[in-house]
């Protein structure tokens, strides 16, 4: 479902920030993803408004909707988020690659292996977020935040690939957007961030996204 009129933002005139979350998949009863974008809906940041939509947790379906959704709001910034049980911190992902390849089925019971999402596209796209910017903001709000290298291969690598070919094929000059992994809740799993962390981080993330048009220097690479 597209949002409720009611949620779009009142007279047009900010630009929007596109904030989606999916719903539960592979057994939990939550998505803190989802509970994260709630929870930043309507928000003014940096004189944009935050709109917040669940992607389902499917191939395919996950793209339509971000489409979908993307013609209607033609939002300057796009960041979607997901759950990745087992990670510690916030993690601003680098690059999405042309891939699925699923561990589990997604909530349609589908599980495509080695499959390109965009046939004949390019192998990857970087994300076109300023990711060290938004690491600096977030560390400095004292909440546990990372790089991250890779997405996966499951439907949030999906929707982060899929998201910056509709940016390169159909998105505006200035339109940018990228892809936020959060960790378990505190009572899904270890590691977990208590979701108010997670919102306070997000928050810096954002503000910090729209601030920045270029990104900073900062070492946050990894060896392996
Ligand atoms: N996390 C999964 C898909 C949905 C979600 O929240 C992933 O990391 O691919």
């Amino acid at each position: 479902m597209l949002p409720h009129p009611h949620h779009l933002p009142s007279g047009a005139s900010n630009p929007v920030i596109l904030l989606t979350g999916f719903d539960p998949f592979g057994g939990d009863a939550v998505n803190p993803s989802w509970l994260l974008a709630q929870a930043l809906q309507g928000q003014a940041i940096g004189g944009h408004t935050v709109v917040s939509a669940q992607l389902p947790t499917v191939f395919g379906q996950a793209l339509e909707r971000l489409a979908a959704l993307h013609r209607q709001l033609r939002p300057a910034l796009t960041v979607c988020l997901g759950q990745a049980g087992g990670r510690a911190a916030l993690s601003i992902e680098r690059i999405g690659i042309n891939v699925d390849d699923a561990r589990i089925p997604d909530n349609r019971g589908a599980q495509p292996i080695d499959q390109a999402i965009v046939p004949d596209g390019p192998a990857a796209y970087f994300a076109s977020l300023p990711i060290k910017a938004m690491l600096r903001a977030v560390l400095r709000a004292g909440v546990p935040c990372e790089v991250s290298q890779t997405a996966g291969t499951f439907v949030c690598n999906h929707v982060l690939y899929g998201l910056m070919h509709l940016l390169a094929t159909e998105g505006a000059a200035g339109m940018r957007g990228g892809f936020v992994h959060v960790p378990w809740l505190p009572g899904q799993g270890t590691p977990s961030l208590p979701l108010r962390d997670a919102v306070r981080g997000l928050h810096q993330a954002l503000w910090a996204a729209v601030l920045a048009r270029q990104d900073i220097a900062l070492g946050a690479g990894a060896t392996h």
